[in-house]
């Protein structure tokens, strides 16, 4: 008998080694990744979300609600001064394969480092322009992909890059825009079965939205979905004919697409319309700018879409990731999509068709005919996480709730721009049920005026910016996936849900980074706070776990966020239960109230814009003069920037980077300014006799 099993062992191989040729021919590229991103991430975090399905929740507990409070520094790693200046954000998700961690900066500068102790094992340095003069919102990128030995990512000048994962040497590297033209790349792109998806940024820049697939063997373009349909295209009817806004009408790309190989669709979310404010030349409900949508994976055709906000004309986007996840509604097994939008809603439909799972009313809403306003918008059943009404403010006529109408006076909204969620992730546990959401709150105040599309320009129609004084928060929600209510919920001093972001895990828990540098867990099910550490930068990215000989890290990028005003660093943070390296002091923390900060120079009649390597500040941000004075505004930074009065009743038009503009003031009094493109800058001046 022994003779026939030694006989019968190599055949088998051999039929083994047949049947698995079979399979691979034809078939994936990288079966091992492909399988591993169909189930929740456990030992190694693999892609921007966790998995294809972007619910940033790890099968890992051996951290969990009974010893958490144990944890502690196991290394922290600075990056060289890769994305420390004041024009960055640190917004990355790292990922962790077979021990080695892989992270991109906001100068898309890449390191490889032990996962275990830190240490950089290679460097790879974009050598990006530095005078890249289309970036809206600070300079970042939000992630890698990874397969077929390869790590891809899209870069701010539109490159899609792919590096050789072992050495960090340039596989290939595709153009798939101009930023010249008005276009970036900050999202993180998706890795499934030979193909990388990536969006691209440039809403504010008049660009046309596209989801873009690529061969990830070759870098070779192989679709793209645009995400404004040409003349005569399905949703063309929702532009003003004659006109060429479906070819410069905005909605971009912000984040990392979404994947169900079962229904073979991806999924992901569109941006705002252009020109942003400024809706009277843009009759119609304007397809697909803010929208949700579904495409045939391998060839980019149309299944689906829902709009969230219909003739955006708030800066609506959606910007955070879309999330999968499976239920049971009404006993019935259903297949959920959700996203959260800058609304403050959270928008779930059923991944299937593109139907609403819970329930979205289009209600009648308020008109602007000049606004060309549309006539109802979707209002979700369940819970907003952020109000949804402005408080009113001294110096301010109106104060208006979601979707409130404005024309050429300023009229305050919240939630504004900003959101609601912007581009922070919405985390899912299976466990719970519970999506764990980052909210923002900040009322803008809204004005339109009108603008000319020029090629590679700022092209919004408007602008808005938080009042001086006004106040500025954050909340952090558990929404209910079954109900679409409010579980628990956080106030948070800061706002987050701009960049920053978050993560759950089997173990019970989810970790969150904050813009005070602290990073906590929370108790999944309840929100209790049982850690928090200061790692000494603002915290404003979403942390992942990983496992390396039995042990379970938790890691997050610090390195701050140029929009929200929090510490600027340069930092990877991991920890353990058996950590070593102990917390560092607490930076500056962010503001809390909109304005110019800082003491008042007297006498000086220079300001500098990006002045000590702070892109979006005017230095000094206050200064007081005697009447008569002129002042001079330089720009020593890397962006366009402009000193504008806060009611738009002077301003000093665009000032380049090297570029000087002045003002001469003549009238006594207390002048308030903000950057048109950034209104997120302050600045003051006090005129005196
Ligand atoms: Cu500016």
């Amino acid at each position: 008998m022994r003779f026939m099993d030694e006989r019968c062992a190599p055949v088998g191989m051999a039929l083994g080694a047949v049947l698995s040729l079979l399979v691979l021919s034809g078939s994936a590229a990288d079966p091992d990744m492909d399988r591993l991103l169909r189930q929740s991430p456990g030992k190694d975090w693999l892609t921007n979300g966790g998995d294809l399905t972007n619910q940033r929740y790890s099968t890992l507990k051996q951290i969990n609600t009974t010893n958490v409070q144990q944890l502690k520094g196991a290394w922290m790693t600075r990056l060289k001064g890769s994305g420390y200046a004041g024009k960055y954000s640190f917004e990355a998700t790292p990922l962790v394969k077979d021990g080695i961690m892989y992270i991109i900066t906001g100068n898309d500068d890449v390191f490889a480092l032990n996962a275990r102790t830190g240490e950089i094992l290679w460097e790879y340095w974009s050598g990006i322009n530095q005078k890249i003069s289309t970036i809206c919102c600070g300079w970042d990128n939000r992630g890698l992909a990874m397969g077929e030995g390869m790590l891809f990512f899209g870069q701010l000048d539109t490159n899609v890059v792919a590096l050789d994962m072992k050495t960090g040497k340039v596989v290939w590297k595709t153009p798939i825009e101009q930023w010249e033209h008005g276009y970036t790349i900050t999202s993180a792109p998706l890795y499934y079965d030979g193909m990388i998806y990536s969006g691209i940024s440039g809403g504010e820049f008049g660009i046309r939205g596209r989801l873009t697939a690529l061969d990830a063997k070759t870098g070779e373009i192989r679709w793209r979905w645009y995400t404004l349909p040409g003349a005569g295209e399905f949703g063309s009817e929702t532009w003003l004919p004659g006109t060429d806004h479906g070819s410069r009408g905005g909605a971009a790309i912000w984040n990392t697409p979404a994947l169900d190989p079962e229904l073979g669709h991806v999924y992901f979310v569109t941006g705002n319309c252009g020109p942003d404010y400024d809706g009277a030349s843009r009759e119609g409900d304007n397809l697909f700018c803010v929208s949700m949508v579904a495409l045939d994976y391998k060839t980019g055709k149309y299944i689906w879409h829902f709009q969230q906000v219909h003739h955006d004309i708030w800066d609506y986007d959606a910007a955070s990731p879309v999330v999968l996840f499976d239920t049971v509604i009404n006993g019935q097994p259903r297949k959920g999509i959700a996203e959260a939008g800058r609304t403050g809603w959270v928008y779930i439909l059923d991944r299937t068709n593109g139907q609403p799972l819970i329930g979205i009313e289009e209600r009648p809403v308020p008109q602007e005919p000049r606004q060309k306003t549309a006539k109802t918008q979707p209002f979700p059943i369940g819970d907003a996480t952020v109000p949804q009404c402005a408080e009113p403010l001294p110096g301010y006529p109106e104060a208006r709730c979601i979707f409130g109408v404005f024309w050429e006076t300023p009229v305050l909204i919240q939630p504004s721009g900003g959101g609601g969620t912007n581009w922070a992730p919405m985390p899912y546990n299976p466990d719970t049920g519970y999506f764990y959401v980052p909210g923002m709150v900040r009322t803008s105040a809204f004005v339109r005026f009108g603008d000319t599309f020029k090629l590679g320009k700022r092209y919004v129609g408007g602008t808005q910016a938080a009042p001086i004084g006004s106040p500025m928060s954050g909340t952090f929600t558990a929404i209910d996936s079954k109900t679409n209510k409010i579980a628990w919920q956080h106030q948070t001093p800061y706002r987050i849900g701009s960049g920053g972001g978050s993560m759950t895990t089997a173990g019970g828990l989810v970790f969150r980074g904050e813009p005070d540098g602290n990073v906590r867990a929370l108790e999944a099910r309840t929100g209790e706070e049982l850690w928090r550490f200061q790692t000494g930068f603002g915290a404003e990215a979403p942390p992942i776990t990983y496992e390396i000989d039995g042990e379970q890290y938790v890691a997050i990028a610090t390195g701050g966020n140029s929009l929200n005003g929090s510490a600027h660093g340069d930092a990877v943070w991991a920890f353990s239960l058996t950590g070593q390296v102990q917390a560092l002091w607490p930076p500056p923390p962010p503001p809390t109230v909109a304005g110019p900060t800082g003491p008042i120079a007297t006498g000086v009649d220079k300001v500098e814009i990006g002045e000590n390597n702070m892109e979006y500040r005017f230095g000094p941000g206050r200064i007081r003069i005697k009447a008569g004075t002129t002042v001079t505004w330089t720009n020593v930074g890397a962006t366009p920037h402009t000193a504008t009065a806060e009611k738009f009743d002077w301003d000093t038009g665009d000032i380049g980077p090297g570029e000087s503009k002045t003002l001469t003031f003549n009238e006594p009094g207390n002048y308030y300014y903000i950057c048109k493109p950034h209104p997120w800058m302050y600045g003051q001046v006090i005129v005196e006799r």
